[in-house]
């Protein structure tokens, strides 16, 4: 549950659903900025801060009072205290402290505000308690550290009284910054990497939800910047979380590689041979990650956190105080919290999203395909079946002449038999009373039909939202066997939690389904509370799954699928007491190397759209299960197994 603390949760989960039928208490206004503060600008961190000479960084910071607009011109202005160098604008992020492993820092630290503040992060090598730097209400330090290992880090400042920088909420959430210690010999002003801060300004009240502006370096989607990447390019991009709450960090269309991870104390470097190809790696709180990938395809693509609720409107300031969606009296159920924002169509996406577009190399031409199979995937709903009778948003293949009904709607949907190699044509009829779109998530596809409503595509050939009784072609060949999952990507919160999700499993031949078995952990209906509330989860969309069956001996493949709109699944597979090995084979739709595919203990934390495939050998007859729960305390639901002996051979043979 990405925002809410346990307090709040038992707080609010007794009156279930109290949330129908009294609308949330309207927003009110937000702390305004100090009088004639200047306007934060925007640090994209490609200019190291200060100035580098013989081996040392000379830098100084002020903490001002400044004014910050995280989203568009037309979006609230909010207090906060800034960092600046002395004479410049104040920036979100702070100045990039970026120099050579071996440099010496000479570091001032200016407090022009009225908050007594504590600074930490700028000496690695102290432990966490010693690496403090105390400043007073307009009092002034000097610190002189070296850099002495390589790596991403993070400097921050936090009012007085608080700890660490998970402690922060609005007027401290800005003071932090990038801290990249490069290579010896390196230059840091000719850096091509990006560097990405996630900060969260958040303004938490007694009696009513809390007001957040979630951002990669300050600015929020879609008012932050959009790159631009050619085709073929390496991209190296680093990421530290500042927020206090973690993200499961997905790229569309390619896989990348993590090559170094890192957190508040140190970053080491990933081994080339345990370097893997992903789509979606969480970033813990105070972590840091860097990542390695090619824009292969041109196009335009997003990479996004894939908790709904970071990219939907809990994260906005948007609208506030006097816009706010309150529940619409005809449908409450469709109108709880999030999903009243979303205006039909709009891709009303907000949060944590970068917008990519990779223009293409002079030789990439489109492949031209004649002949492909089809396959009919309707979008339905079907009222009252999910937890507090909420409806079901889901799909169901149309094999005839008919539409399916709503009664043929399934949580989760169909799994999507592909071959690799061969094309298809998924015939998306939207047969809701609410536009959707529908995303592939991981299959390395052209940009247009991987689904994200109003962005997918190129130029003017953009996917448009699919409007209730239209149809969408996706047309594409999987290039990769695997398993993947497939979810809507428009009203995420609603949509997928509500169960608009499912499996596709690319494979090279027919599939063994008594011994290849598809594990899908889902949502199965949205908090009942605007911003709050417990999360449902479902497996293979039960809480008590049909049970799987395997003999004893026989090697099973086990393909899980985590795409719960806004949790991370925790799955494992034991008997009552013991947790069984199995052993990975594959990530996110890709073999892992050989040096990764070693058995290990059956237990795997999985964020939102994250797969993974094990093989496993039952050794005895009886019962297993494949338990998936909530981290880290949320609801647990179970894939019973049941293994059987092995039948003596027959006889006469
Ligand atoms: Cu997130």
């Amino acid at each position: 549950m990405p925002f809410v603390a346990l307090h709040a949760v038992l707080a609010l989960a007794a009156p279930l659903l109290q949330d129908q039928v009294v609308p949330p208490p309207p927003r009110i206004p937000l702390p305004r900025p100090a009088a004639h503060a200047p306007v934060a600008d925007f640090n994209q961190n490609l200019v190291p801060g200060g100035r580098l000479a013989k081996g040392v960084l000379t830098l100084a910071l002020d903490v001002v009072e400044a004014a910050y607009r995280p989203e568009g011109a037309d979006d609230p202005v909010v207090r906060i205290l800034a960092l600046a160098e002395p004479g410049k604008t104040p920036q979100v992020p702070g100045p990039l402290l970026r120099a050579p492993v071996g440099t010496t820092v000479r570091l001032t630290l200016r407090n022009q505000s009225d908050s007594a503040l504590t600074f930490s992060g700028f000496r690695q090598s102290l432990k966490a308690d010693d690496d403090t730097v105390q400043l007073a209400a307009h009092a002034s330090r000097e610190v002189t550290f070296r850099l002495d290992a390589v790596g991403t880090y993070a400097y921050w400042g936090v009012l007085k009284g608080e700890k660490t920088f998970e402690d922060r909420t609005w007027l401290d959430s800005q003071l932090n910054g990038a801290f990249v210690v490069d290579p010896a010999g390196t230059d840091p002003a000719r850096a091509t990497d990006r560097i990405f801060v996630i900060s969260e300004w958040f303004h938490d009240y007694p009696d009513r939800a809390f007001e957040s502006a979630l951002t990669f370096n300050g600015k929020a989607w879609p008012h932050n910047e959009r790159l631009t990447l050619t085709q073929g390019d390496s991209v190296r991009w680093r990421f530290i979380n500042l927020a206090a709450i973690e993200h499961p960090l997905h790229l569309h269309g390619f896989y990348y590689r993590v090559t170094r991870r890192g957190g508040q104390r140190g970053d080491t470097a990933v081994a080339p041979a345990e370097q893997f190809l992903q789509n979606m790696q969480t970033l813990p709180i105070g972590g840091t990650l860097n990542i390695a990938w090619v824009p292969t395809t041109p196009g335009n693509w997003v990479f996004h956190c894939h908790f709904a609720s970071h990219v939907g409107s809990a994260v906005t300031l948007h609208g506030s105080p006097d816009t706010y969606t309150v529940q619409q009296a005809a449908d409450p159920m469709s109108a709880t919290g999030h999903a009243g924002h979303d205006a039909p169509g709009r891709h009303d996406m907000h949060g944590l999203v970068i917008g990519l577009h990779v223009t293409p190399s002079p030789s990439y031409h489109a492949s031209a395909v004649v002949k492909r199979r089809t396959i009919r995937l309707v979008a339905l709903k079907r009222p009252n079946v999910l937890a507090g009778f909420q409806t079901a948003y889901g799909f169901a293949l149309q094999t005839g002449d008919s539409l399916p009904k709503a009664d043929d709607l399934k949580v989760p949907g169909p799994v999507l038999e592909l071959r690799r190699g061969e094309p298809v044509r998924i015939l998306v009829k939207n047969a809701m009373d609410e536009y959707t779109g529908v995303h592939w998530h991981g299959l390395e596809i052209e940009s247009f039909p991987d689904g994200v409503p109003n962005f997918s595509g190129d130029g003017a050939h953009i996917f448009p939202p699919i409007a209730p009784g239209d149809s969408f072609a996706a047309e594409f060949t999987p290039p990769r066997s695997g398993t993947f999952p497939y979810h809507s990507h428009l009203n995420e919160l609603r949509q997928i939690g509500s169960g608009m999700y499912g499996a596709i499993v690319v494979t090279d031949g027919p599939r063994d389904t008594t011994r290849d078995h598809v594990i899908v952990g889902g949502g199965g209906g949205v908090p009942m509370f605007d911003k709050f509330g417990p999360a449902f989860a479902l497996v293979n969309g039960r809480r008590v799954a049909r049970p799987i069956h395997m003999v004893v001996g026989d090697t099973n493949r086990l393909r899980l699928v985590s795409i719960h709109s806004d949790e991370i699944l925790a799955f494992r597979l034991a008997d009552d007491s013991v947790v069984a090995h199995w052993t990975p084979i594959a990530r996110d739709g890709a073999d892992l190397p050989a040096a990764l595919q070693k058995p290990t203990l059956a237990q795997i934390d999985m964020g939102p759209g994250q797969t993974a495939d094990f093989l496993f050998v039952p050794q005895h007859a009886g019962k297993l299960a494949v338990e998936v729960w909530i981290t880290p305390t949320g609801q647990r639901v179970v894939q019973p197994i049941i293994v059987d002996a092995r039948k003596p051979q027959g006889g006469g043979s």
